[in-house]
């Protein structure tokens, strides 16, 4: 019997080359951003709980347009294009730079980011670009170290520790945990952390209703 979860039902809407193509800018929604290759469309996949929703490769440069899921509670979540991949065109480069700018500082339904950054490279000038962004437009930001089956217990817990105190003195709105879309590690935390960036109920449901 599968468990029911607050990103239960995803399913994918379309895939957009410019921001105009995105649905109407109206209702929820939160995006993963992060460096190519640091696993957001793997992340997406194991939060949603479908295998191949968001199409993930060992290549850099999967995602190429902003992949949009929506849920049967109408919020929708937005893969988006990996941020860095030298081999990508420059030209590509530049436009995905100018789209995700233009996403980032219009949206009105964006209400919040998940961040993913591989736990063996934490922090990179685009993560913290992207930290000091949100925070600029008062976005709340969820950050995912992925990849932590990479690394030892004593390790992820030594990133763990050296990117909360990297936050702390960082313009930042938000958390950060340990996750592995291999290991599945962090998914339940992970996902009510999605859930409440999208500002879904989250009180646990009554186990035993009493009726009359
Ligand atoms: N070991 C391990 N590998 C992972 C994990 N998450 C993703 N990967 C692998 O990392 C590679 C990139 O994953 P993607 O999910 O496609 O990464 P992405 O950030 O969406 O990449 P782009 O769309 O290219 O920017 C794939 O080979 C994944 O199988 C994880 O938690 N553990
Ligand atoms: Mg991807």
């Amino acid at each position: 019997m599968s468990v029911q979860h607050p990103l239960q039902g995803a399913y994918f809407d379309r895939a957009a080359h410019i921001v105009r193509e995105l649905p109407a800018d109206a209702g929820i929604e939160i995006a993963f951003a992060g460096r190519s290759n640091a696993g957001k469309s793997s992340a997406l996949n194991t939060l949603a709980g479908v295998k191949a929703l968001a199409r993930t490769s060992k290549t850099p440069g999967r995602t190429q347009q902003m992949v949009v899921f929506n849920l049967p509670s109408g919020h929708r979540l937005i893969d988006l294009p990996g941020y860095g991949y030298a081999k990508v065109p420059e030209t590509l480069r530049n436009h995905w730079r100018q789209q995700l700018e233009t996403y980032l500082s219009n949206r009105h339904s964006l209400r919040g980011l998940v961040l993913i950054m591989d736990i063996r490279h934490p922090m990179r000038d685009f993560d913290r670009e992207m930290l000091r962004f949100s925070a600029a437009s008062e976005l709340s930001c969820h950050v995912l170290l992925s990849k932590a089956d990479k690394l030892s217990r004593s390790e992820r817990a030594r990133t763990l520790q050296q990117v909360r105190r990297d936050l702390a003195s960082t313009p930042f709105i938000g958390t950060v945990q340990i996750f592995s879309a291999t290991t599945r590690l962090g998914v339940e935390e992970a996902r009510l952390a999605v859930a409440q960036l999208l500002g879904m109920d989250t009180s646990p449901a009554p186990s035993n209703p009493v009726s009359g």
